[in-house]
């Protein structure tokens, strides 16, 4: 039984090491909301927001989230009887339309919470059966496309197991066409354009079918899930959606129409842990791929990220790459780390998301800070 008796929020400002910039904006220092969830037992768990600053990406902000979690959400939760953690979505969709990141950062802390209670891994107790996962980049729009290659090249003598060349209208056939002539027709490349192109693009998005990638992500709209279907017709190339998913009538949808082959599961995009699951299941159902995208996490949302990324149907890299390609220093003890093979180990010998939460490090970098009870 989950009771909640206390939510704290805190905003931490964290810088990366170097910008990352997608088709519709670039972030320097990443602002992260993060939840701490107190139970009337003393038990604690942990979240992480993954909304931006900007609603470039999607609708929601770190400021529409801390609004929507102070003034709807925790309400909803705080001193209420919750069986297990897989109703806390429900709970919150009740009369709550949207703000699926704020509800994400708050269903996957109950579920942290949840794994202490139950003294299991968190991976563990979400259904994941993998002891290791493997990992790729994701790299921001690069100065040039010789500045691409050799960042790609550096990246897969590293062990990253796929690279994800973030591309733009004018920064894409030629950028991506010279990191194959490059690195050869077996490395494994993807784009992804953010929602940059219209169908007006094709000739450009036909020029990246040539190229062999593994997929191309989310290439039109955030919200069109029809204008995908139409352009998956015309390509070799799978579509991977990721802006688009937002929950499992949406993937129910693109299985139906077949906008797409391959779906990036985010949690803290689709709602958290109860929503992936669920679009992981209907997607083994169908033959459909997975992997586990990322927002910049830190080492929190890292955690639940890792643990997702354990279950079966997770067949392709995640953009779950170790604490170092992001951040100088993590806030979680230990630090998310990578082996030669591209591989990060799922924490299985500890209760919870198996990281330590660095609490000296979150006061020192912490900006803002909201009790509720
Ligand atoms: O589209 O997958 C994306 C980062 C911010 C916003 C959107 C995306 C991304 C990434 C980063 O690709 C992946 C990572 O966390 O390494
Ligand atoms: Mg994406």
């Amino acid at each position: 039984m989950l009771h909640l008796k206390k939510i704290i929020l805190r905003e931490i400002r964290l810088p990366l090491r170097e910008p990352f910039q997608i088709s519709s904006g670039s972030v320097h220092d990443r602002r992260i909301l993060l939840i701490e969830l107190q139970h009337r037992d003393g038990h604690t768990g942990w979240g992480e927001c993954v909304a931006g600053e900007y609603p470039n990406y999607s609708p929601e902000t770190i400021d529409t989230c801390w609004l929507a979690i102070s003034e709807w959400i925790a309400p909803k939760v705080l001193r209420t009887d919750i069986s297990q953690p897989d109703q806390v979505l429900a709970l919150l969709n009740d009369d709550i339309r949207g703000h699926l990141m704020a509800k994400a950062a708050i269903e996957m802390a109950s579920w942290e919470m949840a794994a202490h209670i139950h003294n299991l891994p968190l991976a563990r107790l979400i259904g994941g059966t993998r002891s290791e996962i493997a990992t790729g980049i994701s790299l921001g729009i690069q100065k040039s496309p010789q500045a691409l290659v050799e960042r790609a090249a550096a990246e897969l003598a590293k062990g990253y197991r796929k690279i994800k060349i973030k591309i733009k209208p004018g920064m894409d056939v030629e950028f991506v066409r010279t990191v194959r002539e490059a690195l050869g027709p077996q490395a494994p490349l993807m784009a992804d354009a953010n929602n940059a192109y219209s169908l007006h693009d094709i000739d450009s998005i036909l020029a990246l079918d040539e190229l062999g990638l593994l997929m191309i992500e989310q290439p039109l709209a955030w919200d069109d899930v029809v204008s995908h279907a139409q352009l998956q017709r015309q390509l070799k190339t799978p579509v991977c959606l990721d802006e688009s998913i937002t929950g499992v009538d949406r993937a129910n949808d693109m299985i139906a129409l077949k906008s797409g082959r391959i779906i990036n599961i985010k949690p803290g995009r689709v709602g958290g842990f109860a929503a992936s699951k669920a679009i992981h299941e209907v997607c083994a159902a169908n033959g459909i791929p997975v992997w586990c995208g990322g927002m910049l996490e830190s080492g929190i949302g890292r955690a639940h990220n890792v643990a997702l990324a354990s279950l079966p149907n997770f067949k392709l890299p995640g953009d779950v790459s170790p604490s170092k390609r992001y951040w100088e220093q993590d806030i979680v003890t230990p630090e998310w780390e990578m082996n030669e093979n591209g591989m990060v180990r799922v924490p299985l010998d500890k209760p919870g998301m198996g990281v330590a939460v660095n609490m000296d490090r979150v006061e020192n970098l912490t900006v803002r800070r909201q009790e509720l009870d």
